[in-house]
Formats: structure tokens, C-alpha cells, sequence
């Protein structure tokens, strides 16, 4: 299973055992087949099909800078601490180029590099025709198979993309800290509706309490239209750079965790997340298929014949994905 070939290899049992044997590069190869959208995908997936659902997956997600990865760093520390193996996806919806993003999060975590318990690994969008959206779940099984207890996803707070990727995890932590305005973009965003868990960062900074007020106020009026059983969102301060207040975190993680299997809410997200994900691979397949039609010559075909005015758009339409069908 050493063999230097592995970091090429589309041989997917043969990888997925070796990282069932905690080999990191058959992880790292895994997570590159689901990154590039590799034809072997399909094999993957059947392969990984019964390790799924096994971790804790929990979303960090919040402003550029906020410090998901200081806290991600102090999580990590913590989940080693109970003997538990975790793995970090650090994802970067909102560009491909993720260079600098990529190198702070390995300088940040590098406090856990030789440590064969943890797996940690940054993901961009290149080229992902599903988007992050439809890679990261499957990224989150390859590191269920590799024996992750607990999953960590962190994505950077723009755009709507990290809504759709902080909703695949079971509990999602949303992080602001003071002065950023944070709490009223969190409001424009929509992430008020996507946090389980907020924490108050850099509280060592000067407006943490105006933040943590701010935001309280948010989350009542936000509560009036909730029907259910609900959970109360804590909101948690902490200096991450110091690790102060992430034993709080790890608390709110546990009473969470704790309200999601009660109310029979984990399973209800799983199913909504399934369901999300064959619909974004299903998607993907029918516009691969159109792709293919369109690079023939029946959608120029169909199109002259629109500007011919022989056929309108709607019918047109129909005889594409007539042509799909059969
Ligand atoms: N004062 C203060 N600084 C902090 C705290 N936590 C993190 N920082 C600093 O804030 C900066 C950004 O921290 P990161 O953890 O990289 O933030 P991030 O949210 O992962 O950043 P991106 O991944 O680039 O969006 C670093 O210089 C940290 O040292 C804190 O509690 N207080
Ligand atoms: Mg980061």
C-alpha cells in the first residue's frame, strides 16, 4: 500500500482500503478524485457507501479573518484530547484562487501536522462543475471512511455559497467578532438562519459586548417566527488566540449534538442533505448531457430554426430534452 503510484492511482478499492488503514496520501488522492469531479466519482461514492453518516460534522463558517481557523486549530486540540480522530476541510467557495487562504489555515494548523490522527486539507471550487456544494459532501465521506469521528468544514462567510456548504453539517457555528459589523451582515446574508451555534470572537477586542447585544436582539426577533421545537442559538465569546472560551464551545457543540438526536432533528437534516446532494448530482449529470447536445449539431440546428422562426424557444425546448429523454 506504499507504493509511490498511489498519489496517481484510480485503483478505488485499493485506496479506499489504504485509507481505511489511515494511509493520509490514499485520503489526499480521494479527496483530489471528489475535487476534480474525476470520472472514477460514481466508484468512490459505492465504495465509501457504508463508512457515511459515521462522523460529527460541524460547519465553521463567518467573515474573512474572523478566526475559523484559530478556532478550528483550538477544536482540533480538544477532539485529539479525547482520543477521537478528526478531520478539517477548509473550503474556499469564492475563488479558485485560494493560495494565501490555503497557506495561513497550514500555518495556523500546523500545530497538528505530524499528527496521524488528524487529516486536514483545503478545497477550492476549480473547475467543480456541481460547485463546493456538491464536492464537499463527498469530500466529508472520503474522511468518514478514513475513521473521522468529527468532521470540520470551514468555509469564508461570502457570498450565498457558504449558506449552501455550512448546511451540510450537523451543527454549524457561525463566527463574528467586534467591530466588523458582522452581526447586522450576518442579518443580509442569511446565516442567522444556518447558525446553531454563534461565537463572539477576539472578545479581547474593544465592542465585544456591543456585538454580543446586537446580535441578541437579532436572534429574538428572528425566534418570533419559529414554530417547533426550537433551539435557543447560545452565542459564545472567546478569545481563540488564547484558547479562551472554546471549552464553552465544545460545550455548546454537546448540548447541541444532544438536541439534534432528541428531537430526532439529525436525522431529519441527513435526509435533507441527501436529498440536496442527489439532486446537485443529478443536475450535474443532465447538464454534462446538455453540454454534450450542445457541442453536436442539433442545438445549432434548433436554434436556426428558431431564428428561421419555424420553431419558438419553448418548443425548441421540448425537442432538446425530447432528444435527452430518448
Ligand atoms: N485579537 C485576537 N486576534 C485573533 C483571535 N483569534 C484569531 N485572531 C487573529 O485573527 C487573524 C485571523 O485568524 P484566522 O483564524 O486565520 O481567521 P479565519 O477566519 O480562518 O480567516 P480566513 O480563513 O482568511 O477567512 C489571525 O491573525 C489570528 O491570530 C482573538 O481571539 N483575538
Ligand atoms: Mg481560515
Amino acid at each position: 500500500m506504499t507504493s509511490p503510484s498511489l498519489r496517481r492511482s484510480r485503483d478505488v478499492p485499493a485506496l479506499v482500503a489504504a485509507a481505511r488503514d489511515g494511509d493520509p496520501r490514499a485520503v489526499a488522492r480521494l479527496v483530489s478524485l471528489v475535487e476534480n469531479g474525476d470520472p472514477a466519482l460514481p466508484e468512490v461514492a459505492a465504495t465509501l457507501a457504508p463508512y457515511s453518516g459515521s462522523a460529527q460534522v460541524i460547519g465553521l463558517t463567518g467573515s474573512p479573518g474572523v478566526g475559523k481557523s484559530t478556532t478550528t486549530n483550538e477544536l482540533v486540540r480538544t477532539i485529539r484530547a479525547r482520543g477521537q480522530r478528526v478531520g478539517v476541510l477548509a473550503v474556499d467557495p469564492s475563488s479558485p484562487f485560494t493560495g494565501g487562504a490555503i497557506l495561513g489555515d497550514r500555518v495556523r494548523m500546523q500545530d497538528h501536522a505530524t499528527d496521524a490522527g488528524v487529516y486536514i486539507r483545503s478545497m477550492s471550487s476549480r473547475g467543480h462543475l456541481g460547485g463546493l456544494a456538491a464536492a464537499t459532501p463527498q469530500a466529508v465521506r472520503v474522511l468518514e471512511g478514513a475513521g473521522c469521528d468529527v468532521v470540520l468544514v470551514e468555509t469564508v462567510g461570502v457570498g450565498q455559497a457558504e449558506v449552501e456548504v455550512a448546511s451540510l453539517a450537523d451543527t454549524t457555528l457561525v463566527l463574528l467578532a467586534p467591530g466588523m459589523g458582522d452581526a447586522i451582515q450576518a442579518v443580509k446574508a442569511g446565516i442567522l438562519e444556518i447558525a446553531d451555534v454563534f461565537v463572539v470572537n477576539k472578545a479581547d477586542r474593544d465592542g465585544a459586548d456591543a456585538t454580543v447585544h446586537d446580535l441578541r436582539q437579532m436572534i429574538s426577533l428572528a425566534r418570533r417566527e419559529i414554530r417547533g421545537p426550537s433551539w435557543r442559538q447560545p452565542i459564545v465569546r472567546t478569545v481563540a488566540a488564547k484558547g479562551e472560551g472554546v471549552d464553552d464551545v465544545v460545550r455548546a457543540l454537546a448540548e447541541h449534538h444532544e438536541w439534534l438526536v432528541a428531537y430526532d432533528e439529525l436525522g431529519r437534516r441527513r435526509v435533507a442533505r441527501a436529498r440536496d446532494e442527489v439532486e446537485a448530482i443529478a443536475l450535474r449529470r443532465l447538464r454534462a448531457e446538455l453540454a454534450d447536445l450542445r457541442d453536436g449539431d442539433r442545438l445549432a440546428g434548433l436554434a436556426e430554426r428558431v431564428v428561421a422562426r419555424e420553431l419558438d424557444p419553448f418548443a425548441a425546448a421540448d425537442a432538446l430534452i425530447a432528444d435527452l429523454r430518448g
